[in-house]
């Protein structure tokens, strides 16, 4: 089913670096409406959870380590074609192949530290939502 929500983390990277106020006017200015928002920490066991699927890869336990150092901005979005408009307003995975004025090409240093997840497709972005929040917690 199509939607028109995305889910993003603000990662431990930008929210050490005081990024969260610059990182979120910019995704406002980019028309997109905050659903549901909080500062947290993720467990190794969420972290493990979240990015299950890049288990065999051999950057997963340093992906698990940096996701989990220090606390995250989850937040759940809206806007019409949420998940692909977000990936572009993000760029690419590896900020030095990010497109001029994404926020990975403004905020992140390296393809492991990246400053922002987005979500990669519909399913996946109601996946990620509901593992951080409850149906109470979206507006
Ligand atoms: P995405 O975040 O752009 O969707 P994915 O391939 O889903 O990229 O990877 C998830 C996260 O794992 C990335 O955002 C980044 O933090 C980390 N990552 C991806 N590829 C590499 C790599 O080659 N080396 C180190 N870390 C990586
Ligand atoms: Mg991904």
């Amino acid at each position: 089913m199509a939607t028109n929500r995305t889910f993003t983390m603000l990662k431990p990277d930008a929210v050490e670096k005081g990024h969260i106020g610059a990182i979120l006017e910019k995704i406002s200015a980019s028309g997109f409406r905050i659903v549901a928002m909080k500062l947290t920490q993720m467990t190794t066991k969420d972290a493990q959870a979240f990015y299950a699927i890049h288990s065999e890869r051999p950057f997963f336990a340093d992906l698990v380590e940096y996701m989990t150092r220090g606390p995250i901005v989850a937040a759940v979005l809206e806007k019409d074609n949420a998940v692909e408009d977000f990936r572009t307003l993000i760029g690419a995975t590896n900020p030095a192949d990010a497109a001029e004025g994404t926020i990975r090409k403004m905020f992140a240093e390296s393809i492991s530290e990246n400053a922002v997840h987005g979500s990669d497709s519909d399913e996946n972005a109601a996946i990620e939502s509901a593992f951080h929040f409850s149906g109470r917690e979206m507006f």
